[in-house]
């Protein structure tokens, strides 16, 4: 099954019925093999579910500060989105088809959900500020899961959901993480680059990357307030030219260039030559009508590449248990530990970077690998205390040689602590 999918992921026709019975087929054989529980079948559950719906998920992808939310808000005809003149977004917000608005906030841990009904647009744009903004929920200390917004705009009414997503290449690392993490939920791209500076190296990398994520991308240049007609024009034809031989596009990349902030205050007060100058209305009707005829390919193409994705992770998770299965249990003991003392350390040192910026006063003088070492005595120690029993350990590879290196490195530290 994994094979069919793979070799049609490229050309799908809309054959409805039998991608979702093989789904269902797929789905049944992967629970039989790695159980309901595991989250290989509850992402094949939830593109079935999906595909059932016609759910398909659009994100609007850039670097940071393009403009991103403002054109989202533009698309939505209200600036329900926060946004910022510094880098704001930093979770994703998925936003679908409701009768009335409603925020939906997810936390991470099984902790419980919660649930707002914002009666203003300006109490929805407050609420969301609290869960996806930097500011508020900073490295999202709040440890929100996912957020959804439902919203009663047009744009949305046939199953398409638009997802805001962080800005990446900021000098905050994790939204950038962040940004990446939506990389596989999403089926078709808004790709946003703003007038000036035209687009980046950062930018051509992220969409190379892009190509191999999702079945429909275009372009949008934000921003177009800034420019005169004549340079429209030329900037779109070095952006096409940029993007055909830098980014590898194949195709003729059809490219918008809109002003978010200018179709966003049209929308507000119905003002239709500010709107048509804007570009904001040209680009949803081309949406629209792409969505219509186009929409079920997008999703069919995407879910079957997904799917095949997610077989593929199955396929090597079922060979590693077969081959643990297959091992002599002594082998596996060795390598169960050699596992936890790895993970142990890598836990220990991930913590050990994350401290090194409150270390105390007299800790200032280390270095950060001096730090680590440091910090790492802990996680060994208890990593020893879950080794094999001593016929099956070679001492001298996991608890005598950490033990000298420890030492001697405690010895460096405590003797002749490098200057930070
Ligand atoms: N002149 C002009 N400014 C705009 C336009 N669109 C957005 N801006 C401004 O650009 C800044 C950034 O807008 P955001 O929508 O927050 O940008 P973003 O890409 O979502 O930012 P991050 O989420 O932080 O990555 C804000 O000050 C907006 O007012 C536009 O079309 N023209
Ligand atoms: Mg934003």
């Amino acid at each position: 099954m994994n094979e069919v999918l793979a070799s049609t992921a490229s050309d799908a026709a809309p054959q409805d019925n039998a991608l979702a019975a093989m789904l269902g087929r797929g789905e049944a054989a992967l629970e039989a093999a790695v159980g309901a529980e595991s989250p290989l079948s509850a992402q094949l559950r939830v593109l079935r579910r999906r595909l059932a719906e016609e759910r398909l998920q659009m994100a609007i992808l850039g670097q940071f500060k393009r403009g991103k939310s403002t054109f989202i808000n533009a698309l939505l005809g209200a600036a329900v989105l926060p946004t910022s003149v510094v880098p704001l977004t930093a979770l994703a917000t998925f936003i679908s088809w409701g009768p009335q608005p409603r925020i939906v906030v997810l936390f991470k841990g099984g902790d419980p959900r919660r649930e707002f009904a914002p009666q203003t647009i300006g109490e929805i744009r407050d609420t969301l500020f609290r869960f996806v903004a930097e500011e508020a929920n900073p490295e999202n200390r709040l440890g929100v899961e996912r957020v959804e917004l439902f919203f009663p705009a047009d744009l949305l009414a046939d199953g398409t959901v638009l997802i805001d997503t962080p800005g990446i290449g900021s000098t905050l690392k994790h939204n950038t993480e962040a940004a990446f993490q939506v990389l596989p939920e999403c089926d078709a791209v808004l790709f946003v680059v703003s007038a000036d500076p035209p687009i980046t190296e950062l930018e051509i990398d992220y969409l190379r990357r892009l190509k191999s994520e999702t079945t429909r991308i275009f372009y949008v240049v934000n921003k177009a307030d800034y420019l005169q007609p004549e340079d429209r024009r030329a900037l779109i034809d070095f952006l096409r030219k940029t993007l055909v031989e830098k980014a590898l596009i194949d195709a003729e990349p059809q490219i918008f260039c809109v002003s978010a902030r200018d179709g966003l205050t049209a929308r507000e007060t119905g003002a239709e030559q500010l709107l048509a100058a804007s570009g904001i209305g040209a680009l949803e009707d081309h949406l629209v009508r792409s969505l219509v005829t186009e929409k079920r390919r997008w999703l069919d193409r995407a879910v079957r590449s997904k799917a095949a994705d997610v077989l593929t992770h199955a396929a090597a998770e079922l060979d590693l248990r077969q081959r643990a299965l297959a091992m002599p249990l002594e082998e596996l003991a060795a390598n169960g530990t050699r596992q936890a003392l790895r993970h142990g350390v890598a836990l220990m040192c991930r913590k050990a970077d994350h401290s090194y910026r409150g270390r105390s006063r007299w800790d200032h003088r280390c270095e950060p690998a001096a730090w680590r070492v440091f910090c790492c005595r802990g996680a060994i120690r208890n990593c020893k205390a879950i080794s094999p029993p001593a016929t099956t350990r070679n001492p001298r590879a996991i608890g005598q040689s950490s033990d000298r290196d420890l030492r001697s490195s405690e010895r460096g530290l405590t003797s002749a602590p490098a200057a930070a």
